[in-house]
């Protein structure tokens, strides 16, 4: 699919490096067309360059703001190259073929960073560079887009060894880059209108996805919210089918989409599992042989802090695990899927509401995760690590014994979800003890043994289920003293990275107190 280019137009704000691509282009017989600015700083290097207008038989005019918007332009632009009818367009209106587009863009950005007047940032909006980028870009498969001189020189190197051609894999990529440069650019112009009408309405703000709702409020009463649905194809929160019940508020969304990630870690043709997430946390994770077991041994890990919580399953949620978990008071319910049984259990309380993802998300699949910073926003790859993949190191002299080990690998997968730092005991496949969000890892560790503790009270046990579970921690310890509290607790094997400069002092308390450690080389940082 190489596409060779005969006849480039540039049109650029920022000029650098702008003479050396022209140069580099005329050399390679391409012909340069131009706006005013543009052709002016070409022509005077010296090179051959025509003018739009002379493209479009119209002057530039109204203080430039109608230069390239035309059909001469754009027919140029979008017309596909082997289509009979198109072509016929072209010689009928005598339109000439662009192949190449060089555009960047009025400096909006630069000129509000400036503090520079109402009239200046409006003048400052591009309207016929988005649209010959945004044209060029859907004619991918014929046109080449480029919209930043950092991106010049691959078109060169393309040109250079293809005859003149660039390839598709370039052209696709590069049409990718350019719809990101125009959908941020109208997202700053979004902005800009939102931050000067002093409105924080969530409809005035481009945050790069399609508003699905204004919720009622956010985190807080006071705090104005709404839901945007991003073009990521993961099946979650976002795109589950609302059964029944009240409107999801924005802390039940942030608390499903939590407890659904969370229950994607478990393979619903190994195992049964379900997750009872509060405040984006998890307060209790089990598998068992069936949802209902699941249910039960998780809701014992905490069953004060699961009431008014988010159940999430990893199997069509049926009759039996619906009567069960609607015996206490539970905000949401979200499964792959439910049967007709199970969602005219649930239809029984009225404000409960059920969502049906249609599927589990794959925990490996990649995508990114964002975070809004002052000024700023903070974007990377998702934490797509999963145990079982990872290599574990048994780095004490006791090995873990296989249920330890099944135990381990469990407790690790639980300890990715929960918010750090993390300290997570676990037993039988189900967690016992969840110390989260602590801002140090001894606190949690301890946090997380007392509540064993207090649920061991509550259904009068005689020691906590910590007595010989297994702990995970989501990374290392820095020193012994957390491990200290888990062995304390009763624990009898630990996962964590390893990694830490005192790692022979952790690593000597686990051996001294005669348990089984085992390093995963990877963190579950969760902030
Ligand atoms: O005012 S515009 O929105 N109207 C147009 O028709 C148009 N065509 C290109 N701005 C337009 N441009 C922009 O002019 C380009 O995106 C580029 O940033 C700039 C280049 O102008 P010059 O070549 O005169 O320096």
């Amino acid at each position: 699919h190489p596409r060779k280019v005969t006849r480039a137009l540039l049109s650029v704000s920022d000029k650098s490096g702008l003479i050396e691509f022209a140069r580099a282009l005329s050399a390679h017989g391409v012909d340069l067309v131009s706006t005013g600015g543009t052709a002016k700083a070409i022509a005077a290097a010296g090179l051959k360059v025509s003018d739009v207008s002379d493209l479009t038989g119209f002057p530039e005019m109204m203080d430039g703001r109608v230069k390239t918007l035309h059909p001469k332009v754009h027919g140029g632009l979008l017309a596909i190259r082997d289509n009979a009818e198109h072509k016929k367009a072209m010689t009928d209106h005598g339109i000439q073929q662009i192949d190449l587009l060089v555009v960047n863009l009025y400096p909006f950005e630069e000129t509000v960073a400036k503090n520079a007047s109402w009239e200046d940032c409006i003048e400052n909006i591009d309207i016929g560079g988005p649209a010959m980028i945004r044209a060029a870009s859907k004619n991918h498969d014929d046109v080449t887009v480029v919209v930043e001189p950092s991106d010049y020189q691959s078109v060169l190197d393309e040109l250079a060894t293809n005859k003149g051609a660039t390839t598709q894999t370039l052209r696709r990529r590069l049409a990718a880059k350019a719809y990101a440069r125009t959908a941020a650019y109208d997202a700053a112009i979004s902005n800009w209108f939102a931050e000067q009408l002093k409105t924080d309405a969530p409809d005035f703000r481009a945050v790069g996805g399609k508003l699905v709702e204004a919720l009622r409020y956010g985190e807080n009463p006071h705090q104005t919210a709404a839901f945007y649905r991003t073009p990521e194809l993961r099946p979650g929160v976002a795109s589950a089918r609302q059964v029944q019940g009240k409107q999801l508020s924005y802390n039940n969304i942030n608390d499903t989409d939590a407890a659904y990630e969370a229950i994607a870690e478990f393979d619903p043709k190994r195992t049964a599992a379900c997750v009872i997430v509060k405040h984006a946390n998890p307060c209790g994770v089990a598998e068992g042989s069936n949802l209902v077991e699941a249910y039960r041994k998780a809701l014992a890990c905490d069953s004060t802090s699961a009431f008014g919580g988010i159940v999430a399953l990893n199997q069509t949620l049926d009759a039996e695990t619906a009567k069960v978990i609607t015996e206490i008071f539970t905000e949401v319910i979200v499964a792959p899927d439910a049967t007709d049984e199970a969602i005219a259990i649930v239809a029984a309380k009225k404000n409960l509401r059920l969502l049906l993802a249609g599927s589990l998300p794959d925990p490996r699949a990649g995508g990114f995760t964002a975070k809004t910073v002052a000024g700023g926003l903070l974007v990377q790859s998702r934490d797509n690590a999963v145990v079982d993949d990872m290599t574990l190191k048994v780095v004490t002299k006791r090995q873990p014994t296989e249920a330890e080990l099944r135990d381990l690998k469990f407790a690790f997968r639980v300890a990715k979800h929960i918010k750090s730092n993390t300290i997570v005991y676990a037993k039988d496949l189900a967690t016992v003890g969840v110390g989260a969000g602590q801002m140090s890892r001894v606190d949690s560790a301890r946090i997380a043994a007392r509540k064993a503790q207090d649920a061991a009270a509550e259904m009068k046990l005689k020691e906590p289920m910590t007595k010989g579970s297994v702990v995970a921690s989501d990374a290392f310890f820095p020193f012994a003293d957390g491990l200290l509290v888990a062995i304390e607790a009763g624990a009898t094997a630990v996962i964590q990275p390893g990694g830490s400069v005192r790692d022979d002092e952790v690593i000597k308390a686990a051996d001294d107190a005669g348990i089984a450690m085992v390093f995963t080389g990877t963190r579950h940082f969760k902030h």
